[in-house]
């Protein structure tokens, strides 16, 4: 399977409960790299445009409110298939329906608190990659080892 990057967020309400450090915990236990991660607030535009997708969606102003209502912490993922590695590791998009040691199973409240973001394809993944990190910004451990 190919290495892969993905996009992360650990959304507003895993880092209110102070569950982001056993989320970060837990993406290392997994074997993904965290090779990019910044904690910052998003602005309503921001959070408009990351789900502009889901613009026409009735629920996408609550969405938008409850993303900018408190720190989220950013990361770039990578690792083998870490797509979909990821998305298991979340779970299903609705917490009630996430089993337990699934992220939003353990940690999420329902179908919007649900404590985490991951992308959904290789496309969605750069672009949304690319519309919070500049390439400068992300590490490749990888490339930093010496030769062997
Ligand atoms: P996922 O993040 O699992 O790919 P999507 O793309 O279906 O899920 O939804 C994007 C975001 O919109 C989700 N993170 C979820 O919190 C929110 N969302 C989706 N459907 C609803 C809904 N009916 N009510 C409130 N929030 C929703």
């Amino acid at each position: 399977m190919a290495v892969e990057r993905t996009f992360a967020i650990i959304k507003p309400d895993a880092v209110r409960n102070k569950v982001a450090g056993q989320i970060l915990a837990r993406i290392e236990d997994a074997g993904l790299e965290i090779v990019a991660m910044k904690k910052m607030q998003l602005s309503a535009p921001a959070a408009r445009g990351f789900y502009a997708v889901h613009k026409e969606r009735p629920f996408f102003d609550d969405l938008v409110a409850f993303m900018t209502s408190g720190p989220v912490i950013a990361l770039v993922l990578q690792g083998e298939g870490a797509i979909k590695q990821w998305r298991d590791l979340m779970g299903p998009t609705n917490s009630n329906d996430a089993p337990a040691g699934t992220l939003r199973g353990d940690f999420g409240t329902d179908l919007e608190q649900n404590a985490t973001h991951g992308s959904d394809a290789p496309e969605t993944a750069r672009l949304e990659v690319s519309y919070f990190f500049n390439a400068g910004e992300i590490t490749d451990v990888t490339e930093a080892l010496p030769p062997e």
